[in-house]
């Protein structure tokens, strides 16, 4: 891995316990001053509607689209560490979480191992990825799913809530 290389990397934030809006603001102020890395563009947050697993709060969401130096097994651990740091447990699939990260594409790589896949498999049919998505980068390609708007044009109405400013 060449250092001097910038890569374009899509990361979705999210949590449902513990003041879920404070959590998101707080995990992206935490990745963007990660090592390495170059910019970083956050989307609105969004309150959604569990997915998977129903019997759980409503979840905040949001995407950064970002630029880093880092490799993407290097920003995975990094995104795994800021979730440590922000106590998650890990009890069961799909189960309520303070902070969720997850590495949704990098640099249009395409990854098949037992840590990493990408494109992450399931994004493409979550509006709550891809609405937030769609809001700062309407044309981004997901792997053969196509683009980010046209995806989420199709998920728009699955419970997801853009949220205003002022009442977060
Ligand atoms: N994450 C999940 C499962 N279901 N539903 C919503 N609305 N938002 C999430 O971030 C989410 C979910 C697994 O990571
Ligand atoms: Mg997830
Ligand atoms: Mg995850």
């Amino acid at each position: 891995m060449n250092h001097q290389d910038i890569y374009t990397a899509v990361i979705a934030f999210g949590s449902n316990l513990e003041e879920p809006a404070r959590q998101v603001r707080q995990a992206a102020a935490t990745v963007a001053a990660l090592p390495n890395m170059v910019s970083f563009r956050l989307s609105s947050l969004y309150r959604t509607a569990p997915v998977g697993y129903a019997e759980q709060p409503d979840f905040i969401n949001a995407v950064a689209l970002v630029q880093t130096r880092d490799s993407a097994m290097a920003l995975l651990q990094r995104l795994q560490a800021v979730e440590q740091a922000f106590g998650r447990e890990r009890t069961f699939r799909n189960a309520p979480r303070t902070l969720d990260l997850d590495l949704i594409d990098f640099h249009h790589e395409i990854w098949q191992t037992d840590t990493l896949t990408l494109p992450h498999p399931r994004a493409h049919e979550r509006g709550f990825v891809m609405c937030p998505l769609a809001e700062i980068a309407p044309d981004y390609v997901l792997g053969s799913h196509g683009r980010a708007a046209d995806l989420a044009r199709a998920l728009a109405d699955d419970g997801i809530v853009r949220l205003q400013e002022e009442t977060t």
